[in-house]
C-alpha cells in the first residue's frame, strides 16, 4: 500500500507561500492513500499553469501536457488502457478558456476519469489576467477597468451537459475536499470537481477570507444530489452563500462501456509482434 512518504518527490516546490495549490496537493495524496491505489494503477495528467506543476510533486506516473489539453490526453490514456485510474488537473484558464470545448464533450460522453480544476479565477502563471471564471469588474494589469463579461458557471454547465458527477470543493476545507476526491475517483464515469483555490499573489478579491465567509457544506443541509432540477438551482447559488459538496450525481454507462460491443479488450492487450508499420513510415518520408 502507498504511504505519504512514497508519494513525496524531491522536486523543489515553486508555488508562492500560502498558494491554494498546496491544499489540492495534500488532498489528492490523502485520497490516493485512502483508496489504497498502487502507483502503477494511476496516471495523473496536468495542463499548463501553476496548477500544472502538481504532477512534479506526486511520485506517480504523470504527464505534464499542453495548455487546455488535459482532457484529450487523459481520455486517450483511459481509452487505450481502461484498467488505469486517470486523474486530470487543469487550471481555470486552461480548462474553461482554452480547453472549454473538450470539457463539454468529455462530460457528455461520460469518459471514466476524474477532472479536478484549480479554480483561482485568474491566470496565475502569467502573473494575473482575467479568465472565464473571473467575476465581472475584476481588475488586473491587463484589464485596469475591470472584466467586462460575466463569469461562466462551470458547475451549472456540467449539469446541463449531462454530467454524472458534478462537485465543488474548497482548499480551506481539506478533509471535505479529500472526501470529494475519494468519491469522484470511485465514480464510474466522468467526475468533475471545481475547486476554489485562492491565488494569494494575483487575486486579491477571492481570498481565503472571502471564501471562508461564504462557503457552506451541502452535507450539513437536507440536500438530495440526485435531483437534477434542484442541482441546477443549487449550482446557481452565488453571493453571500456558496455551496460546496456533491451537487449532482447519477449512474450511467461510461463512454467505453457503451462501446463494449466493439472494444472487448484494451489496445494495450493486443499483440504487436506481427504488425509491420514500415510501409506506413516509408509513405511519410
Ligand atoms: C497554447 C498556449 N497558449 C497560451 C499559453 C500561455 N499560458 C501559460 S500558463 C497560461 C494559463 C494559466 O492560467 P490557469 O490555467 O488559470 O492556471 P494557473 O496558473 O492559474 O494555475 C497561459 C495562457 C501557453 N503556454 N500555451
Ligand atoms: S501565482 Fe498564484 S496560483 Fe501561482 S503559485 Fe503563486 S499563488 Fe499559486
Ligand atoms: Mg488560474
Amino acid at each position: 500500500m502507498v504511504t505519504l512518504e512514497d508519494l513525496n518527490t524531491p522536486i523543489k516546490n515553486t508555488w508562492c507561500p500560502g498558494c491554494g495549490n498546496f491544499g489540492i496537493l495534500t488532498a489528492v495524496k490523502r485520497a490516493l492513500i485512502r483508496l489504497s491505489l498502487e502507483r502503477n494503477q494511476v496516471v495523473l495528467v496536468s495542463g499548463i499553469g501553476c496548477h500544472g506543476k502538481i504532477v512534479n510533486h506526486i511520485n506517480i506516473n504523470g504527464f505534464h501536457g499542453i495548455h487546455g489539453r488535459v482532457l484529450p490526453l487523459a481520455n486517450g490514456i483511459k481509452l487505450v488502457n481502461p484498467n488505469l485510474t486517470v486523474v486530470g488537473f487543469a487550471g481555470d484558464a486552461d480548462q474553461y478558456d482554452e480547453g472549454w470545448g473538450y470539457f463539454t464533450h468529455a462530460i457528455r460522453r461520460n469518459v471514466d476519469m476524474t477532472l479536478i480544476v484549480h479554480d483561482n479565477m485568474v491566470l496565475g502563471l502569467t502573473t494575473g489576467q482575467t479568465t472565464a471564471t473571473s467575476r465581472k469588474g475584476f481588475k488586473t494589469k491587463s484589464t485596469p477597468f475591470g472584466a467586462i463579461s460575466p463569469a461562466l458557471n462551470p458547475v451549472a454547465h456540467a449539469i446541463v451537459s449531462n454530467g454524472t458527477f458534478v462537485a465543488r470543493g474548497y482548499v480551506g476545507e481539506i478533509t471535505h475536499l479529500t472526501r470529494l476526491m475519494v468519491e469522484a475517483i470511485k465514480h464510474k464515469g466522468f467526475s468533475f470537481i471545481d475547486v476554489f483555490q485562492p491565488c494569494v499573489s494575483f487575486n486579491k478579491i477571492n481570498t481565503y477570507e472571502w471564501f471562508n465567509q461564504r462557503v457552506y457544506k451541502l452535507e450539513e443541509e437536507e440536500y438530495d444530489y440526485t435531483n437534477r432540477q434542484k442541482a441546477l438551482e443549487k449550482s446557481m447559488e452565488w453571493g453571500d452563500r456558496i455551496p460546496i459538496g456533491i451537487i449532482y450525481k447519477e449512474d450511467r454507462l461510461s463512454y467505453r462501456d457503451n462501446l463494449s460491443h466493439i472494444m472487448d479488450v484494451s489496445l494495450t492487450q493486443l499483440p504487436t509482434e506481427d504488425i509491420d508499420i514500415s510501409s506506413i513510415l516509408k509513405s511519410m518520408m
